[in-house]
């Protein structure tokens, strides 16, 4: 579900889908209003949030941001010493010599940034409050680094940049999703008035295309052209030969990123507690993408524990974009990675939850300063799977499988799970749905698995929670349970 700013261009080199595939549908649904239990009390309310320097918000109508996401605003854990994602990101900007750093840019940003400035149609389903979390109608948690892309192009201090940095989004609950995560930024522009005599820009390109390291060992698939003129097309403002070796220059780029992290996850201390899995060949694809902000797009998905897990989603920066920040001249490509992603794979860690853990017993196996350490899990805990099945309210006769209804929304159950169970819940899942031939009513049926990453849940905590699961959908979602 993490699509939410892309649509697939094509789902033609896909295999069948994964769970995680499944999980991360496109959402090109229209948005509808969704009532929130976190309304503030009027339009005059304001908010202080740890973090931001004693700044206060207004908030108004659209606030929908409840205080656990708000209470993660001042972690930075890509920014913490020792911590996986801070050694996954720096091990990434090793890669990438002579790029700026920016590591410490707010979150809470305007809906210009995060949507207007990147070219988001105004009724753009990334926009709606079932997908991100809002302080007032013209400010948000940012829902993706690219938040802060014309800001950087405008200030033109480098022609390339890396931005780290925590982003939000109302999302499914799995082990690969969390509603706060981290991504990584990444852009390189050069400048068409600065190609010296005799020279062509893409030229240019192409002889910094020969700096980076190549791998040709690496089989990345790769079936599609770079352009594709209904798929994945050309923009006017650029030539084909430019493309050609912007898309090299971004390709190559992140093949060694991800050469680099599977190398060091393969030199991998285990430790004596930790049982090393066999290593996988590493088999990586490019896939076809959509972004309003990015021309051809491409996403680059790698093959984990038997699924293809996306890592990225990348393409030639539009034209418009560049032109708006008052640098017309430049060309180039961009790129966004999940952090949380990268660090899984580096490390062999499970669970995205884990990366939340105060738990000692998970921080201490991590250490900038010494090489690379397997993450041994403490032990498997006991999973508990509880279901539970309701109506949803009558009117509301959409289909839960495209994620939105009037007035109803998966992400609503996800986040409600998670208001109600935590970290506690490991995976929510829809595991059925009909509508009543007669009635016209539909029913759900999710699946929860709740397992502590820490401890064994008890029977009566598990009931508990699950009681107080059932309760709190009747409550905030008027469906009436089964
Ligand atoms: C974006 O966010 C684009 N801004 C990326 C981009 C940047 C494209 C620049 C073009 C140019 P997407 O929604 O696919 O794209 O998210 C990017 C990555 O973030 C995903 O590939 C995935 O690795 C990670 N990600 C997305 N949602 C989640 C989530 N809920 N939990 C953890 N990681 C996530
Ligand atoms: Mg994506």
């Amino acid at each position: 579900m993490a699509t939410r700013v892309a649509a697939r261009a094509s789902s033609a080199v896909r295999g069948p889908p994964s769970l995680l595939s499944l999980a991360r549908r496109p959402r090109w649904r229209s948005p509808s209003p969704v009532q929130s239990c976190y309304s503030s009390s009027g339009p005059t309310s304001s908010i202080a949030i740890e973090g931001a320097d004693g700044k206060t918000y207004k908030t108004d109508e659209w606030m929908n941001t409840p205080p656990s996401i708000l209470s993660a605003v001042s972690k930075r854990l890509h920014l913490q010493p020792d911590h996986p994602l801070a050694i996954t990101r720096q091990l990434i900007e090793s890669r990438f010599p002579g790029y700026a750093y920016h590591n410490a840019l707010f979150p809470i940003v305007t809906t210009h940034q995060n949507f207007d400035s990147l070219g988001f149609p105004p009724d753009h389903p990334g926009r709606s409050r079932t997908d991100t979390y809002y302080i007032n109608s013209k400010t948000v948690l940012r829902t993706h680094t690219s938040a802060h892309q014309a800001d950087t192009f405008r200030a033109n201090e480098t022609p390339g940049y890396l931005i780290s940095a925590d982003v939000y989004r109302r999302d499914a609950v799995d082990r690969s999703h969390y509603p706060v995560f981290h991504q990584m930024e990444g852009a390189m522009t050069w400048d068409r008035d600065s190609v010296p005599a005799g020279s062509t820009l893409a030229q240019q390109i192409w002889a910094d295309v020969a700096k980076i390291p190549a791998h040709p060992g690496l089989a990345a698939q790769d079936p599609n052209p770079t352009m594709h003129p209904d798929r994945n097309p050309l923009q006017p403002e650029h030539a084909a030969d430019e493309v050609e070796a912007v898309a090299a220059h971004l390709k190559r780029s992140l093949e060694d990123v991800v050469v680099a992290i599977f190398t060091a996850a393969r030199a991998a201390t285990t430790t004596p507690s930790g049982d090393a899995p066999p290593d996988e060949p590493l088999q990586i694809r490019w896939v076809e993408a959509y972004f309003p902000f990015t021309s051809p797009s491409w996403e680059l998905e790698v093959f984990w524990q038997g699924e293809w897990l996306e890592v990225l989603g990348s393409g030639v920066v539009r034209h418009s974009i560049l032109a708006a920040a008052g640098v017309p001249t430049r060309i180039g490509w961009a790129f966004g990675l999940g952090l949380e992603r990268i660090a899984m794979l580096l490390f062999s860690i499970p669970d995205i939850r884990l990366f939340w853990s105060e738990d000692q017993r998970f921080l201490s196996q991590f250490s900038a300063s010494k090489p690379i350490a397997r993450f041994a899990p403490f032990s498997k805990y006991p999973a508990c799977f509880k279901d539970v099945s309701f109506w949803l309210p009558v009117g509301a006769g959409g289909n839960s499988a495209g994620g939105l209804v009037a007035g109803f929304h998966e992400n609503d159950v996800m986040e409600l799970v998670r208001d109600v169970a935590g970290d506690l819940a490991e995976d929510v899942r829809l595991v059925d749905e009909f509508t009543h031939p007669k009635t016209g009513r539909r029913s759900c049926c999710y699946r929860i698995n709740y397992r502590s990453l820490e401890r064994t849940l008890t029977n009566e905590e598990t009931n508990e929670l699950h009681e107080r699961l059932r309760r709190t959908l009747v409550g905030r979602l008027g469906v009436e349970l089964r």
